[in-house]
């Protein structure tokens, strides 16, 4: 009987580092299978945790990371969210114990193929895009990885014939080995996470990891239209491209106002962008690069039209929440830095009433200036980083509120008077959320809160 190799494991008696979504799921997988496994993680004692996991057999050890875990350790299964500086990745390493990442072991376990997206932005809304359009084949099909769900969570529930969509970072690729993708998939590349990869370059070599092992029976699909990502693109596997901006040979490009499929010699229109319910450009983008991914699939044409014109995002990205008095309010929470400000802003033709500030990460808020002159009428400002954007974006008519109540009041009235008396309010903060909420899911949730009130409030008035 052949085995394929990538279903074998480096040993029995596994340590995996770090109890959070991927420890957890490494660890019951891996005991799933008969190993005796060791789970560790710095945090004190998890009560809970420590009994569920420990009824499976996994031996629980919170409040350690020491080097001193791996003692009778064949391998070990490594977090994403640890720096491979950590003691116990170095130790491990200087003694030859194989480390590999959560992500390598998810793809060891399973039978499924891969369709693997990454890149600098975009990818949570790719991967939940390429694993709707891949559900049209009637294949079953499971979207995992950096998205939020563990690959490992999900690896053996899926067979030969179904399909992983995985989001993939950076973070996960330090640690990867065998790692073959059936489709790979690279967005775009901007300089991020440089703290932990040190410099540009790393980084970029690690998003070439991807593509490092495919062969020409695997497909790779590149952006064209990024000059970092068409700089770097290498590798056998069959290409495939994907640009908003030119034609292409095979993949996904846009022609007098038509999104258009290039495969195996075939040139077809599938549909008007204007028909896509997605806002922007950037989401232009991840459309091409989401259908370019499935095209290996050759999915029924009719069925991604379909599913193009009913896509709506993910939450808290350019999300329409409702219209009150003629006002429409849209949650972008996840625009945590200026850069997915700037996206945000552009994906609007008319101005519109602003709602930004938070924790201001020390962004350079007047390399924006002119963008927010000239698609911002009015700026409601809250939180840490009020006084920096002030004062950077001079010129523009800017409100302080006292939270986020008061920013969408104020918001609202200033949006009501807009010269047509169709304004938009756009909370689109380009800062972090942890001084006012727990996380960007937690403010955005508490705007579509706001705005709910504000509805029942006009709605009985
Ligand atoms: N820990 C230690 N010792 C340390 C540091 C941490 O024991 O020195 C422990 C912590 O106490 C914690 C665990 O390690 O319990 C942290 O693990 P983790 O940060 O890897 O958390 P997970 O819940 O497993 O989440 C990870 C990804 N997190 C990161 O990469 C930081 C999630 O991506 C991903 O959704 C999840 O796996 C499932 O695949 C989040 C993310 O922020 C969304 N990703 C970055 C991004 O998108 O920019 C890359
Ligand atoms: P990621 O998972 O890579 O963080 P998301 O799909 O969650 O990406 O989008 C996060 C933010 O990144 C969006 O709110 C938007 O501001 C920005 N963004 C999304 N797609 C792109 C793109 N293709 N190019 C540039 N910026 C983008």
């Amino acid at each position: 009987m052949n085995v394929d190799p990538r279903h074998l494991l480096p040993g029995s008696r596994p340590l995996v580092v770090g109890a959070a979504r991927s420890g957890v799921a490494a660890a019951k997988l891996l005991r799933g299978r008969g190993l005796d496994v060791r789970l560790c993680d710095r945090r004190g004692a998890d009560a809970e945790l420590s009994r569920s996991l420990g009824a499976l057999g996994i031996d629980c050890r919170f409040g350690s990371d020491a080097p001193g875990e791996l003692e009778g350790r064949d391998f070990v299964v490594w977090s994403p969210g640890i720096s491979l500086a950590h003691p116990l990745a170095v130790a491990a390493r200087s003694a030859g114990v194989p480390v590999l990442s959560e992500l390598e072991l998810g793809y060891r376990a399973t039978l499924a193929p891969l369709i693997c997206i990454t890149g600098t932005n975009g990818k949570s809304t790719t991967t939940d895009l390429t694993g709707t359009l891949a559900r049209v084949t009637g294949r079953e099909v499971e979207v995992c990885g950096n998205i939020g769900r563990p690959i490992c969570e999900v690896a053996e529930h899926v067979n030969a014939g179904g399909l992983l969509v995985v989001e993939v970072s950076s973070f996960q690729l330090e640690t990867v080995d065998l790692l073959t993708p059936w489709v790979a998939t690279w967005l775009n590349l901007t300089p991020d996470h440089l703290d932990r990869h040190g410099s540009l370059e790393a980084y970029t070599a690690l998003k070439q990891r991807l593509f490092a092992r495919q062969t020409p029976t695997d497909f790779a699909v590149w952006s064209a239209d990024d000059p970092q990502v068409a700089a770097h693109h290498a590798g056998q596997a069959t290409a495939l491209e994907f640009s908003r901006q030119r034609a292409v040979s095979t993949g996904a490009c846009v022609a007098d106002g038509e999104i258009v499929l290039e495969w195996r010699g075939v040139r077809e229109a599938l549909m008007p962008v204007s028909e896509l319910r997605l806002r922007g450009a950037h989401n232009l983008s991840n459309v091409l690069a989401a259908l370019a991914s499935v095209l290996p699939l050759d999915p029924p044409r009719a069925a991604l039209r379909a599913c193009l014109r009913e896509y709506r995002g993910l939450e808290h990205r350019l999300e329409r929440v409702a219209t009150v008095d003629g006002v429409e309010f849209v949650n972008d929470s996840k625009a945590t830095n200026l850069d997915s400000l700037t996206v945000a802003l552009r994906s609007f033709r008319e101005p519109v009433v602003l709602i930004a500030g938070g924790r201001d990460k020390g962004q350079d808020f007047t390399s924006a200036t002119e963008l927010v002159l000239g698609h911002v009428r009015h700026a409601v400002l809250i939180g840490e980083g009020a006084d920096r954007i002030a004062a950077a974006w001079n010129g523009l008519p800017i409100t302080r509120a006292r939270d986020l109540t008061d920013a969408v009041d104020r918001a609202f009235q200033l949006a009501r008077s807009a010269p047509d008396g169709h304004g938009t309010v756009l909370l689109s903060p380009g800062c972090a959320s942890f001084d006012m909420f727990r996380d960007f899911e937690d403010r955005g949730q508490r705007f579509k809160l706001e705005v709910e009130r504000l509805r029942h409030k006009e709605a009985s008035a």
